[in-house]
């Protein structure tokens, strides 16, 4: 089966998001920079040491795994090798698998704010909430993805979402929550 329109655009929500912090349409390292940066901002952090240059190290690490989906060899992923790359993730492929472990486990991290291994809704809508994701946006999708705050989200919990996010065309499916964001 085909991408359907519905996941390309959770998966360019992802790129623009969360990747291209620069809008140029497409990622390399300098995006990655400023993710960091972004990020450190969030916590009160500098990416010279401790916690945030943890954080930009990771992220640095992403970056250099990632850099296989460049496939014309620019220098930069563009919106059509990221679909692909995930497309080829959905269908069993595992070329990527590395990056999007680093990714998942960081991300996870990244919202861990307390480090007890378990995201609650108020680390979520911390990390999630953006200029078209609200506070109660990051409410109900946190109660969609926790099954109505019965399923403690922990990483295992988390990795499944999050697959689910990346290969489902399912609308309805819990995982399509994972960044806060209800629709697509
Ligand atoms: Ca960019
Ligand atoms: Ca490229």
């Amino acid at each position: 089966m085909a991408m359907s329109d519905f996941r390309r655009n959770k998966l360019i929500y992802v790129f623009k998001a969360f990747f291209d912090v620069d809008n140029s349409g497409a990622i390399d390292q300098q995006d990655f920079r400023l993710a960091a940066e972004r990020i450190c901002r969030v916590h009160g952090w500098t990416v010279n040491e401790g916690k945030g240059a943890e954080v930009l190290q990771r992220l640095l690490d992403v970056w250099e795994a990632l850099k296989r989906a460049d496939s014309n060899s620019d220098g930069s992923v563009d919106q059509n090798e990221w679909c692909t790359m995930w497309e080829t993730y959905a269908k069993g492929g595992n070329d990527s698998q590395e990056w999007q472990d680093k990714y998942r486990d960081f991300y996870f991290s990244i919202m861990d704010t307390s480090g007890e291994g378990t995201i609650e809704l108020d680390e979520f809508a911390a990390v999630n909430k953006r200029d078209d994701v609200s506070d109660s946006d990051c409410s109900e999708a946190f109660k969609l993805l926790s099954k109505n705050n019965s399923s403690i989200v922990d990483s295992a919990t988390f990795a499944q979402l999050w697959k689910e996010f990346f290969t489902s065309d399912d609308p309805s499916a819990p995982g399509n929550f994972i960044y806060g964001k209800l629709k697509f």
